[in-house]
Protein backbone atom coordinates (compact mmCIF):
# COMPACT_ATOMS: atom_id res chain seq x y z
CA UNK A 1 0.00 0.00 0.00
CA UNK A 2 1.22 3.44 -0.78
CA UNK A 3 2.23 5.53 2.01
CA UNK A 4 0.07 8.49 3.01
CA UNK A 5 1.81 11.89 3.56
CA UNK A 6 -0.84 13.32 6.06
CA UNK A 7 0.80 16.86 5.44
CA UNK A 8 1.01 16.49 1.65
CA UNK A 9 -1.56 14.49 0.40
CA UNK A 10 -1.33 14.74 -3.02
CA UNK A 11 2.34 14.63 -3.01
CA UNK A 12 2.52 18.29 -4.60
CA UNK A 13 6.14 18.57 -3.83
CA UNK A 14 6.86 15.51 -6.91
CA UNK A 15 4.95 17.57 -9.03
CA UNK A 16 7.31 20.56 -9.05
CA UNK A 17 10.74 20.96 -11.01
CA UNK A 18 13.99 20.58 -9.31
CA UNK A 19 14.40 24.50 -9.90
CA UNK A 20 11.01 25.05 -8.64
CA UNK A 21 11.81 23.59 -5.54
CA UNK A 22 15.03 25.02 -5.41
CA UNK A 23 13.22 28.47 -5.32
CA UNK A 24 10.41 27.35 -2.60
CA UNK A 25 13.00 26.04 -0.13
CA UNK A 26 15.42 29.35 -0.73
CA UNK A 27 12.34 31.41 0.10
CA UNK A 28 11.11 29.04 3.04
CA UNK A 29 14.63 29.66 4.51
CA UNK A 30 14.42 33.16 4.15
CA UNK A 31 11.04 33.42 5.68
CA UNK A 32 11.19 30.74 8.73
CA UNK A 33 14.81 32.24 9.10
CA UNK A 34 14.47 36.13 8.95
CA UNK A 35 10.40 37.31 8.82
CA UNK A 36 9.84 35.29 11.06
CA UNK A 37 11.16 36.46 14.36
CA UNK A 38 10.55 39.65 13.52
CA UNK A 39 6.79 39.07 12.79
CA UNK A 40 5.22 39.32 16.47
CA UNK A 41 6.76 42.79 16.82
CA UNK A 42 6.05 44.05 13.67
CA UNK A 43 2.14 43.13 14.09
CA UNK A 44 2.28 43.97 17.83
CA UNK A 45 3.75 47.87 17.19
CA UNK A 46 2.54 47.97 13.54
CA UNK A 47 6.11 48.39 12.66
CA UNK A 48 7.21 48.16 8.98
CA UNK A 49 10.74 47.52 8.24
CA UNK A 50 11.84 49.01 4.79
CA UNK A 51 14.62 47.14 4.80
CA UNK A 52 12.34 43.96 3.45
CA UNK A 53 12.60 44.88 0.65
CA UNK A 54 16.60 45.34 0.16
CA UNK A 55 16.38 41.40 1.54
CA UNK A 56 14.25 40.10 -0.96
CA UNK A 57 15.64 42.31 -3.63
CA UNK A 58 18.79 40.25 -2.97
CA UNK A 59 17.37 37.12 -2.82
CA UNK A 60 15.77 37.44 -6.54
CA UNK A 61 12.35 37.59 -5.06
CA UNK A 62 11.21 41.10 -6.28
CA UNK A 63 12.15 40.72 -9.82
CA UNK A 64 10.74 37.10 -10.39
CA UNK A 65 9.22 37.31 -13.33
CA UNK A 66 10.73 39.98 -15.54
CA UNK A 67 14.48 39.49 -17.43
CA UNK A 68 17.30 40.06 -16.52
CA UNK A 69 18.64 42.67 -18.29
CA UNK A 70 16.42 44.89 -16.12
CA UNK A 71 17.42 43.09 -12.92
CA UNK A 72 14.72 40.30 -12.36
CA UNK A 73 15.04 36.49 -11.73
CA UNK A 74 13.39 35.20 -15.10
CA UNK A 75 11.22 32.65 -13.41
CA UNK A 76 8.00 30.73 -14.25
CA UNK A 77 4.58 31.40 -12.02
CA UNK A 78 4.70 28.19 -10.82
CA UNK A 79 7.96 29.72 -8.49
CA UNK A 80 6.55 32.97 -8.13
CA UNK A 81 3.54 31.17 -6.47
CA UNK A 82 5.77 28.92 -4.08
CA UNK A 83 7.31 32.15 -3.30
CA UNK A 84 3.74 33.72 -1.86
CA UNK A 85 2.95 30.61 -0.31
CA UNK A 86 6.58 30.86 1.97
CA UNK A 87 6.18 34.41 2.79
CA UNK A 88 2.42 34.19 3.93
CA UNK A 89 3.20 31.27 5.83
CA UNK A 90 4.85 34.11 7.89
CA UNK A 91 2.22 36.67 7.11
CA UNK A 92 -0.21 37.98 5.11
CA UNK A 93 1.83 41.57 5.53
CA UNK A 94 4.91 40.24 4.21
CA UNK A 95 2.89 39.12 0.92
CA UNK A 96 1.57 41.76 0.63
CA UNK A 97 4.48 43.94 0.16
CA UNK A 98 5.97 41.66 -1.81
CA UNK A 99 3.20 41.59 -4.37
CA UNK A 100 2.71 44.95 -4.46
CA UNK A 101 6.30 45.76 -5.28
CA UNK A 102 6.10 42.76 -8.04
CA UNK A 103 3.06 42.01 -9.64
CA UNK A 104 1.52 45.80 -9.16
CA UNK A 105 4.57 47.71 -9.81
CA UNK A 106 7.08 45.97 -11.74
CA UNK A 107 4.93 43.90 -13.61
CA UNK A 108 3.19 47.50 -15.30
CA UNK A 109 6.05 48.90 -16.24
CA UNK A 110 7.76 45.67 -17.67
CA UNK A 111 4.20 45.20 -19.80
CA UNK A 112 3.35 48.70 -20.75
CA UNK A 113 6.46 50.58 -20.11
CA UNK A 114 8.70 52.70 -22.43
CA UNK A 115 12.32 51.30 -22.54
CA UNK A 116 13.68 54.45 -20.91
CA UNK A 117 11.03 53.97 -18.05
CA UNK A 118 12.50 50.20 -18.12
CA UNK A 119 15.77 51.21 -17.63
CA UNK A 120 15.09 53.90 -15.51
CA UNK A 121 12.65 52.10 -12.89
CA UNK A 122 13.03 48.06 -13.19
CA UNK A 123 16.53 47.44 -11.76
CA UNK A 124 15.88 50.05 -8.27
CA UNK A 125 12.93 48.26 -8.01
CA UNK A 126 13.76 44.76 -8.19
CA UNK A 127 16.57 45.17 -5.74
CA UNK A 128 14.69 47.16 -3.56
CA UNK A 129 16.19 49.69 -3.61
CA UNK A 130 13.14 51.75 -4.58
CA UNK A 131 9.68 50.99 -3.19
CA UNK A 132 6.68 51.04 -4.96
CA UNK A 133 2.51 51.07 -4.62
CA UNK A 134 -0.27 51.31 -6.69
CA UNK A 135 -3.07 53.18 -6.90
CA UNK A 136 -6.16 52.08 -8.11
CA UNK A 137 -9.11 52.18 -5.17
CA UNK A 138 -10.50 55.53 -4.17
CA UNK A 139 -12.44 56.63 -0.85
CA UNK A 140 -15.38 56.44 -3.00
CA UNK A 141 -14.69 54.05 -6.26
CA UNK A 142 -13.63 50.32 -4.60
CA UNK A 143 -15.48 47.46 -6.36
CA UNK A 144 -16.52 49.85 -9.22
CA UNK A 145 -13.06 50.83 -9.87
CA UNK A 146 -13.94 52.33 -13.18
CA UNK A 147 -15.90 55.02 -11.31
CA UNK A 148 -12.61 56.46 -10.49
CA UNK A 149 -12.66 60.41 -10.33
CA UNK A 150 -8.36 60.76 -10.06
CA UNK A 151 -8.31 63.38 -13.22
CA UNK A 152 -5.07 63.42 -15.41
CA UNK A 153 -5.74 66.63 -17.28
CA UNK A 154 -2.98 67.87 -20.19
CA UNK A 155 -0.85 70.56 -19.53
CA UNK A 156 2.10 71.33 -21.34
CA UNK A 157 4.67 69.17 -21.33
CA UNK A 158 2.48 66.92 -19.17
CA UNK A 159 -0.62 65.61 -17.29
CA UNK A 160 -1.85 67.58 -14.14
CA UNK A 161 -2.88 64.98 -11.53
CA UNK A 162 -5.42 65.42 -9.45
CA UNK A 163 -7.76 63.29 -6.64
CA UNK A 164 -7.19 60.62 -4.02
CA UNK A 165 -6.71 57.35 -3.63
CA UNK A 166 -7.22 55.17 -0.29
CA UNK A 167 -6.25 51.83 1.22
CA UNK A 168 -2.40 52.04 -1.00
CA UNK A 169 -0.37 49.12 0.14
CA UNK A 170 3.54 50.42 0.92
CA UNK A 171 2.32 54.11 0.14
CA UNK A 172 3.37 56.05 3.18
CA UNK A 173 6.94 54.48 2.60
CA UNK A 174 7.06 54.47 -2.00
CA UNK A 175 9.48 56.18 -3.80
CA UNK A 176 7.50 55.60 -6.97
CA UNK A 177 3.52 55.61 -7.06
CA UNK A 178 1.66 53.79 -10.26
CA UNK A 179 -1.32 55.65 -10.78
CA UNK A 180 -4.17 55.41 -12.55
CA UNK A 181 -6.16 58.51 -13.60
CA UNK A 182 -8.92 59.57 -15.99
CA UNK A 183 -7.24 61.93 -19.11
CA UNK A 184 -9.52 64.44 -21.03
CA UNK A 185 -10.63 62.22 -22.54
CA UNK A 186 -11.94 59.95 -20.30
CA UNK A 187 -9.96 57.25 -20.62
CA UNK A 188 -8.22 55.52 -18.06
CA UNK A 189 -3.98 55.60 -18.31
CA UNK A 190 -1.50 54.61 -15.69
CA UNK A 191 1.13 57.31 -14.38
CA UNK A 192 4.71 57.28 -12.62
CA UNK A 193 5.08 59.29 -10.01
CA UNK A 194 7.85 60.17 -7.53
CA UNK A 195 8.12 60.85 -4.20
CA UNK A 196 8.72 64.96 -3.89
CA UNK A 197 7.00 65.72 -6.71
CA UNK A 198 5.13 68.88 -5.39
CA UNK A 199 1.40 68.23 -4.47
CA UNK A 200 1.82 64.66 -3.44
CA UNK A 201 1.74 63.13 -0.39
CA UNK A 202 0.83 59.68 1.27
CA UNK A 203 -0.17 59.74 4.56
CA UNK A 204 -0.47 56.85 6.62
CA UNK A 205 -3.76 55.38 7.37
CA UNK A 206 -3.81 54.68 11.35
CA UNK A 207 -5.98 52.13 13.43
CA UNK A 208 -5.89 48.67 10.87
CA UNK A 209 -6.59 45.69 12.67
CA UNK A 210 -5.29 43.69 10.12
CA UNK A 211 -2.22 43.55 8.34
CA UNK A 212 0.07 45.60 10.23
CA UNK A 213 3.09 44.54 9.74
CA UNK A 214 2.41 46.16 5.81
CA UNK A 215 2.16 49.98 6.28
CA UNK A 216 -0.84 51.29 3.97
CA UNK A 217 -2.24 54.82 3.24
CA UNK A 218 -3.72 57.01 1.45
CA UNK A 219 -2.24 59.31 -2.07
CA UNK A 220 -3.45 62.37 -2.25
CA UNK A 221 -2.76 64.19 -5.33
CA UNK A 222 -3.36 67.98 -6.06
CA UNK A 223 -2.29 69.42 -9.02
CA UNK A 224 0.57 67.28 -9.41
CA UNK A 225 2.71 67.94 -12.28
CA UNK A 226 4.13 64.77 -14.48
CA UNK A 227 6.01 64.95 -17.26
CA UNK A 228 5.15 63.02 -20.33
CA UNK A 229 7.50 60.54 -20.25
CA UNK A 230 6.13 59.63 -17.28
CA UNK A 231 2.66 58.65 -18.78
CA UNK A 232 2.72 54.39 -19.14
CA UNK A 233 2.57 54.10 -23.29
CA UNK A 234 1.38 50.59 -23.73
CA UNK A 235 -1.89 50.78 -22.47
CA UNK A 236 -5.40 52.49 -22.14
CA UNK A 237 -8.56 51.24 -19.99
CA UNK A 238 -9.18 49.05 -17.39
CA UNK A 239 -7.16 46.32 -18.80
CA UNK A 240 -4.07 48.27 -17.79
CA UNK A 241 -4.92 47.99 -13.70
CA UNK A 242 -6.84 44.65 -14.30
CA UNK A 243 -3.61 42.78 -16.05
CA UNK A 244 -1.46 43.69 -12.93
CA UNK A 245 -4.74 42.18 -10.84
CA UNK A 246 -4.60 39.36 -12.52
CA UNK A 247 -1.10 38.75 -11.68
CA UNK A 248 -1.62 39.69 -7.83
CA UNK A 249 -4.44 37.31 -7.53
CA UNK A 250 -2.58 34.59 -8.07
CA UNK A 251 -0.30 35.49 -6.14
CA UNK A 252 -2.81 35.96 -3.36
CA UNK A 253 -4.40 32.45 -4.21
CA UNK A 254 -1.04 30.32 -3.21
CA UNK A 255 -0.29 32.77 -0.90
CA UNK A 256 -3.07 32.33 1.83
CA UNK A 257 -2.76 28.34 1.72
CA UNK A 258 0.73 29.75 3.59
CA UNK A 259 -1.28 30.91 6.03
CA UNK A 260 -3.89 28.11 6.11
CA UNK A 261 -1.18 25.63 6.25
CA UNK A 262 0.84 27.28 9.08
CA UNK A 263 -2.71 27.73 10.81
CA UNK A 264 -3.77 24.11 10.20
CA UNK A 265 -0.51 22.77 12.18
CA UNK A 266 -0.67 24.95 14.88
CA UNK A 267 -3.57 23.38 15.12
CA UNK A 268 -2.71 19.97 14.77
CA UNK A 269 0.30 20.18 17.07
CA UNK A 270 -1.76 22.28 19.73
CA UNK A 271 -4.56 20.10 20.29
CA UNK A 272 -2.24 16.86 19.98
CA UNK A 273 -0.39 18.46 23.05
CA UNK A 274 -2.70 19.96 25.17
CA UNK A 275 -5.20 17.93 27.54
CA UNK A 276 -8.51 18.51 28.89
CA UNK A 277 -10.85 16.01 30.08
CA UNK A 278 -7.49 13.18 30.84
CA UNK A 279 -6.88 13.23 27.03
CA UNK A 280 -5.44 15.02 23.94
CA UNK A 281 -7.83 17.42 22.41
CA UNK A 282 -7.05 15.73 19.23
CA UNK A 283 -8.29 12.31 20.50
CA UNK A 284 -12.22 14.14 20.16
CA UNK A 285 -14.05 13.24 17.07
CA UNK A 286 -15.16 17.00 16.30
CA UNK A 287 -11.15 18.08 16.88
CA UNK A 288 -10.23 15.80 14.35
CA UNK A 289 -13.07 16.18 12.19
CA UNK A 290 -11.66 20.19 11.73
CA UNK A 291 -8.82 19.13 11.26
CA UNK A 292 -9.60 16.85 8.15
CA UNK A 293 -11.56 19.51 7.01
CA UNK A 294 -8.54 21.91 6.71
CA UNK A 295 -6.69 19.17 5.35
CA UNK A 296 -9.01 18.37 2.89
CA UNK A 297 -9.52 21.87 1.52
CA UNK A 298 -6.08 23.36 1.56
CA UNK A 299 -4.99 20.05 -0.41
CA UNK A 300 -7.71 20.70 -2.82
CA UNK A 301 -6.59 24.44 -3.21
CA UNK A 302 -2.91 23.78 -3.59
CA UNK A 303 -3.73 21.50 -6.39
CA UNK A 304 -5.83 23.67 -8.16
CA UNK A 305 -3.24 26.94 -7.62
CA UNK A 306 -0.34 24.58 -9.30
CA UNK A 307 -2.68 23.60 -12.17
CA UNK A 308 -3.48 27.54 -12.59
CA UNK A 309 0.12 28.59 -13.08
CA UNK A 310 0.93 25.62 -15.11
CA UNK A 311 -1.71 27.05 -17.66
CA UNK A 312 -0.43 30.83 -16.71
CA UNK A 313 2.85 29.41 -17.94
CA UNK A 314 1.75 27.94 -20.93
CA UNK A 315 -0.49 31.19 -21.66
CA UNK A 316 -3.54 29.16 -21.59
CA UNK A 317 -5.21 30.54 -18.50
CA UNK A 318 -8.68 32.80 -18.98
CA UNK A 319 -8.52 35.45 -15.97
CA UNK A 320 -11.77 33.59 -14.55
CA UNK A 321 -9.65 31.04 -13.07
CA UNK A 322 -7.79 33.20 -11.47
CA UNK A 323 -10.85 34.70 -10.12
CA UNK A 324 -12.17 31.69 -8.65
CA UNK A 325 -8.64 30.49 -7.35
CA UNK A 326 -8.30 33.89 -5.52
CA UNK A 327 -12.15 33.20 -4.22
CA UNK A 328 -11.39 30.25 -2.71
CA UNK A 329 -8.34 30.49 -1.36
CA UNK A 330 -9.36 33.42 0.71
CA UNK A 331 -12.59 32.13 1.44
CA UNK A 332 -11.18 28.58 2.58
CA UNK A 333 -8.37 30.21 4.34
CA UNK A 334 -10.16 32.60 6.10
CA UNK A 335 -12.24 29.44 7.90
CA UNK A 336 -9.21 27.66 8.26
CA UNK A 337 -7.76 30.29 10.67
CA UNK A 338 -11.21 30.63 12.41
CA UNK A 339 -11.43 27.15 12.99
CA UNK A 340 -7.45 27.19 14.08
CA UNK A 341 -8.35 30.33 16.35
CA UNK A 342 -11.09 28.42 17.66
CA UNK A 343 -9.33 25.07 18.69
CA UNK A 344 -6.61 26.83 20.80
CA UNK A 345 -9.23 27.99 23.27
CA UNK A 346 -8.06 31.13 25.12
CA UNK A 347 -4.80 31.03 24.10
CA UNK A 348 -5.95 31.57 20.35
CA UNK A 349 -6.40 35.09 21.21
CA UNK A 350 -2.93 35.69 22.08
CA UNK A 351 -0.56 37.20 19.50
CA UNK A 352 2.17 34.88 20.84
CA UNK A 353 0.28 31.84 19.43
CA UNK A 354 -0.28 33.58 15.46
CA UNK A 355 -3.47 32.11 14.69
CA UNK A 356 -5.49 35.74 15.49
CA UNK A 357 -3.07 37.44 13.69
CA UNK A 358 -3.45 34.98 10.49
CA UNK A 359 -6.54 35.34 10.52
CA UNK A 360 -7.54 38.69 10.87
CA UNK A 361 -4.69 39.57 7.90
CA UNK A 362 -7.20 37.05 6.18
CA UNK A 363 -9.79 38.92 6.70
CA UNK A 364 -8.54 42.21 4.53
CA UNK A 365 -7.15 39.28 1.92
CA UNK A 366 -10.56 38.57 1.23
CA UNK A 367 -11.67 41.95 0.60
CA UNK A 368 -8.29 43.05 -1.20
CA UNK A 369 -7.93 42.47 -4.78
CA UNK A 370 -11.73 42.17 -5.44
CA UNK A 371 -13.96 40.83 -2.71
CA UNK A 372 -15.08 37.75 -2.23
CA UNK A 373 -18.48 38.10 -3.50
CA UNK A 374 -17.08 40.45 -6.42
CA UNK A 375 -15.30 37.01 -7.60
CA UNK A 376 -18.42 34.93 -7.41
CA UNK A 377 -19.80 38.25 -10.03
CA UNK A 378 -17.18 37.68 -12.30
CA UNK A 379 -17.46 34.21 -12.37
CA UNK A 380 -21.72 34.47 -12.66
CA UNK A 381 -21.66 36.79 -15.34
CA UNK A 382 -19.12 34.25 -17.26
CA UNK A 383 -21.34 31.59 -16.66
CA UNK A 384 -24.46 33.10 -17.52
CA UNK A 385 -23.27 35.76 -19.85
CA UNK A 386 -25.59 38.25 -17.36
CA UNK A 387 -23.76 41.02 -15.61
CA UNK A 388 -24.84 41.46 -11.87
CA UNK A 389 -22.81 44.54 -10.42
CA UNK A 390 -25.64 46.97 -11.26
P1 LIG B 1 -15.41 45.12 -17.24
O1 LIG B 1 -16.44 45.60 -18.20
O2 LIG B 1 -15.52 43.76 -16.68
O3 LIG B 1 -13.98 45.29 -17.91
C1 LIG B 1 -13.52 46.56 -18.35
C2 LIG B 1 -12.30 46.36 -19.25
O4 LIG B 1 -11.27 45.71 -18.50
C3 LIG B 1 -10.94 44.44 -19.13
N1 LIG B 1 -10.75 43.45 -18.08
C4 LIG B 1 -9.63 42.75 -17.90
N2 LIG B 1 -8.47 42.75 -18.57
C5 LIG B 1 -7.50 41.92 -18.13
N3 LIG B 1 -7.69 41.12 -17.07
C6 LIG B 1 -8.82 41.10 -16.37
N4 LIG B 1 -8.96 40.33 -15.30
C7 LIG B 1 -9.87 41.94 -16.77
N5 LIG B 1 -11.10 42.19 -16.31
C8 LIG B 1 -11.63 43.11 -17.11
C9 LIG B 1 -12.17 44.10 -19.96
O5 LIG B 1 -11.83 43.24 -21.01
C10 LIG B 1 -12.60 45.44 -20.44
O6 LIG B 1 -11.73 45.84 -21.48
P2 LIG B 1 -12.31 46.69 -22.72
O7 LIG B 1 -11.10 46.85 -23.60
O8 LIG B 1 -13.40 45.88 -23.30
O9 LIG B 1 -12.79 47.97 -22.11
O10 LIG B 1 -15.34 46.21 -16.11
P3 LIG B 1 -16.32 46.53 -14.97
O11 LIG B 1 -16.22 47.99 -14.68
O12 LIG B 1 -17.69 45.95 -15.24
O13 LIG B 1 -15.59 45.69 -13.83
C11 LIG B 1 -16.28 45.21 -12.82
C12 LIG B 1 -15.36 44.43 -11.85
C13 LIG B 1 -16.14 44.29 -10.59
C14 LIG B 1 -15.07 43.07 -12.42
C15 LIG B 1 -14.03 45.12 -11.59
O14 LIG B 1 -14.17 46.45 -11.48
C16 LIG B 1 -13.27 44.53 -10.42
O15 LIG B 1 -12.57 43.53 -10.55
N6 LIG B 1 -13.36 45.18 -9.24
C17 LIG B 1 -12.53 44.81 -8.12
C18 LIG B 1 -11.57 45.93 -7.86
C19 LIG B 1 -10.23 45.44 -7.42
O16 LIG B 1 -9.88 44.28 -7.54
N7 LIG B 1 -9.46 46.33 -6.88
C20 LIG B 1 -8.14 45.99 -6.47
C21 LIG B 1 -7.37 47.20 -6.06
S1 LIG B 1 -5.65 46.87 -5.91
C22 LIG B 1 -5.51 46.06 -4.46
O17 LIG B 1 -6.42 45.72 -3.79
C23 LIG B 1 -4.12 45.77 -4.07
S2 LIG B 1 -3.93 45.05 -2.52
C24 LIG B 1 -2.40 44.41 -2.79
C25 LIG B 1 -1.71 43.88 -1.63
O18 LIG B 1 -1.50 44.61 -0.65
O19 LIG B 1 -1.30 42.70 -1.72
P1 LIG C 1 -16.82 48.23 -1.54
O1 LIG C 1 -16.57 48.12 -3.00
O2 LIG C 1 -17.53 49.40 -1.04
O3 LIG C 1 -17.59 46.90 -1.07
C1 LIG C 1 -18.21 46.79 0.21
C2 LIG C 1 -19.02 45.49 0.23
O4 LIG C 1 -20.03 45.52 -0.77
C3 LIG C 1 -18.18 44.24 -0.06
O5 LIG C 1 -18.67 43.16 0.70
C4 LIG C 1 -18.47 43.96 -1.54
O6 LIG C 1 -18.31 42.58 -1.86
C5 LIG C 1 -19.90 44.41 -1.65
N1 LIG C 1 -20.26 44.81 -3.01
C6 LIG C 1 -19.75 45.81 -3.75
N2 LIG C 1 -20.34 45.88 -4.94
C7 LIG C 1 -21.26 44.88 -4.97
C8 LIG C 1 -22.19 44.42 -5.94
N3 LIG C 1 -22.30 44.99 -7.14
N4 LIG C 1 -22.97 43.37 -5.61
C9 LIG C 1 -22.88 42.75 -4.40
N5 LIG C 1 -22.01 43.15 -3.44
C10 LIG C 1 -21.21 44.19 -3.73
N6 LIG C 1 -6.30 49.21 -3.39
C11 LIG C 1 -5.36 49.66 -4.26
O7 LIG C 1 -5.67 50.22 -5.30
N7 LIG C 1 -4.02 49.48 -4.00
C12 LIG C 1 -3.58 48.87 -2.88
O8 LIG C 1 -2.37 48.71 -2.68
C13 LIG C 1 -4.56 48.40 -1.92
N8 LIG C 1 -4.15 47.87 -0.75
C14 LIG C 1 -5.08 47.62 0.23
C15 LIG C 1 -4.65 47.29 1.51
C16 LIG C 1 -5.58 47.12 2.53
C17 LIG C 1 -5.11 46.84 3.92
C18 LIG C 1 -6.97 47.24 2.26
C19 LIG C 1 -8.01 47.06 3.32
C20 LIG C 1 -7.39 47.54 0.98
C21 LIG C 1 -6.45 47.76 -0.04
N9 LIG C 1 -6.86 48.19 -1.31
C22 LIG C 1 -5.93 48.60 -2.23
C23 LIG C 1 -8.28 48.45 -1.59
C24 LIG C 1 -9.09 47.18 -1.87
O9 LIG C 1 -8.79 46.68 -3.14
C25 LIG C 1 -10.59 47.54 -1.72
O10 LIG C 1 -10.82 47.70 -0.34
C26 LIG C 1 -11.48 46.48 -2.32
O11 LIG C 1 -11.36 46.45 -3.73
C27 LIG C 1 -12.96 46.70 -1.95
O12 LIG C 1 -13.35 48.01 -2.18
P2 LIG C 1 -14.09 48.84 -1.01
O13 LIG C 1 -13.27 48.73 0.22
O14 LIG C 1 -14.36 50.19 -1.54
O15 LIG C 1 -15.45 48.06 -0.74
Amino acid sequence: KAHFHWDDPLLLDTQLSEDERMVRDAAAEYAQGSLMPRVLDAFRNENTDPSIFLEMGQLGLLGIMIPEQYGGSNLNYVSYGLIAREVERVDSGYRSMMSVQSSLVILPINEFGSEAQKQKYLPKLASGEMIGCFGLTEPNYGSDAGGMLTRAKKVPGGFSLSGSKMWISNSPIADIFIVWAKNDAGDIRGYILEKGMKGLSAPKIEGKMSLRASITGEIVMDEVFVPDENELPGVTGLKGPFTCLNSARYGIAWGTLGAAEWCWHAARKYTMDRKQFGRPLAANQLIQKKLVDMQTEITMALQGCLRLGRMKDEGTAAPEITSMMKRNSCGKSLEVARLARDMHGGNGISDEYGVIRHMLNLEVVNTYEGTHDIHALILGRAQTGIQAFS
